[in-house]
């Protein structure tokens, strides 16, 4: 037996003692942070977002703020995707890239103001990375990580709950809209957003002391709709076809292998990192895609820990990045990152622990 020795390098979230009074079962790390898990009874939080509304604690999901006269030029630098029409108030999806074209982030973007932007980050160092570039390209900008963390409220019921707290002026807000809020002196953002495709709402407390207080006001609004604690949910997320950076992706994806080209705009300036090798690839045409692929048999696989080989004909023609017994379909479901040669409606097999599993090909999203 082993333990996590006590470290300042595992930071915890704001709503951490909330989560532990929840009884979260289940941490991992993720900008090095503890993110939480799971609440021991998978199934029912599973439902609970497909049908109610869940609670999750997303702290893990870092702002890096890039604030003075050049903040819009750096944003614009960092991300391949045109941000011209991007308005106060509003965020887009975006995927950082490297030179290479790479893709090393996939955050939200947040236009506080012309001369304030947040990356709402997956798990990466964007903090240094964007200071690198801003530094070599000798711009007029501070790059900090502010006291921000995101508390998300998904499910179809999220937009009652969010209106009992915030008024009914909520249910207006666009999809990826958000506006600036304050509820029992807890200062937050409000936006219309969160990883899961049933709908709903993250609150991004802007005061790390006030979030045992968020959490309860949220929990206790929501009761009616008997809300409880969840997380991202890896069976949602994957039949929805949402991208988990860093599990989805490898040192050599490009926006285009995971479905990511409708995020990139080829005509961005010249300056933009990696933009000559995204149109180089684009005109090429790149290797792989990415495909869902249903396994045959109707027991649930163990969760992944790591890719899957798979094969065609004997050889390897991609990799099972992730995986998950679907709930809904009551199937074992997953994302293939897998060669173009290789199209939907094909049979494959899957390399899984020195077994060969039939599987097939399909078109994402699974719903
Ligand atoms: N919320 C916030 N920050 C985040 C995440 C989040 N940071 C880390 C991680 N999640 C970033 N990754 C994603 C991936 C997908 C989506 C959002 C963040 C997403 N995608 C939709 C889709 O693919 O269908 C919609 C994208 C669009 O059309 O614009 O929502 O969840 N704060």
């Amino acid at each position: 037996m082993f333990e996590i020795s006590p470290t300042t390098r595992l930071r915890r979230s704001p709503f951490f003692e909330a989560t532990v009074k929840e009884g979260v079962t289940g941490f991992y790390p993720y900008n090095q942070m503890l993110m939480p898990t799971g609440f021991g009874d998978p199934e029912a939080e599973y439902w609970r977002l497909l049908n109610g509304v869940s609670l999750w604690d997303v702290g893990v999901e870092r702002q890096v703020e890039l604030t003075g006269r050049d903040a819009a030029r750096l944003a614009q630098i960092l991300s391949p995707r045109d941000l011209t029409k991007c308005a106060e108030g509003q965020g887009k999806y975006v995927a950082l890239c490297n030179h290479a074209g790479t893709v090393i982030n996939d955050p939200i973007l947040l236009k506080l103001d012309d001369r304030r932007f947040w990356f709402s980050i997956a798990d990466s160092n964007i903090l240094f990375w964007s200071r690198a570039i801003a530094a070599e390209r000798g711009l007029d900008v501070t790059i900090v990580e502010p006291d921000v963390s995101p508390l998300a409220v998904q499910g179809p019921k999220a937009e009652d709950v969010v209106a009992a707290v915030f008024g009914d002026w909520v249910r207006e807000l666009k999809y990826f809209w958000f506006r600036e809020v304050e509820i029992e002196g807890i200062p937050l953002m409000l936006a219309r957003s969160g990883w899961s495709k049933q709908g709903g709402f993250e609150l991004y407390l802007m005061d790390g002391t006030r979030g045992t207080d968020l959490w309860n006001i949220v929990r206790e609004a929501g009761s009616p709709w008997d809300i409880g604690p969840g997380n991202p949910n890896s069976c949602e997320r994957i039949e929805s076809g949402l991208l988990s950076w860093g599990g989805d992706t490898d040192d050599g994806t490009n926006p285009f292998e995971v479905r990511m080209g409708r995020y990139v705009d080829l005509d961005v300036p010249d300056d933009v990192v990696g933009i000559g090798a995204l149109r180089r690839i684009k005109a090429e045409g790149p290797a792989r895609h990415q495909l869902g692929i249903v396994l045959d048999g109707d027991a649930p696989q163990p969760s992944h820990a790591t890719w899957y080989d798979i094969l065609q004909n004997g050889r390897k023609v991609g990799d099972m990045t992730n995986g998950v017994w679907s709930r809904r379909l009551e199937r074992n479901i997953g994302f293939a990152l897998i060669s173009q040669a290789c199209s939907p409606g094909e049979s494959v097999e899957l390399a899984k622990d020195g077994n060969q599993i039939s599987a097939k090909l399909t078109d994402l999203p699974y719903f």
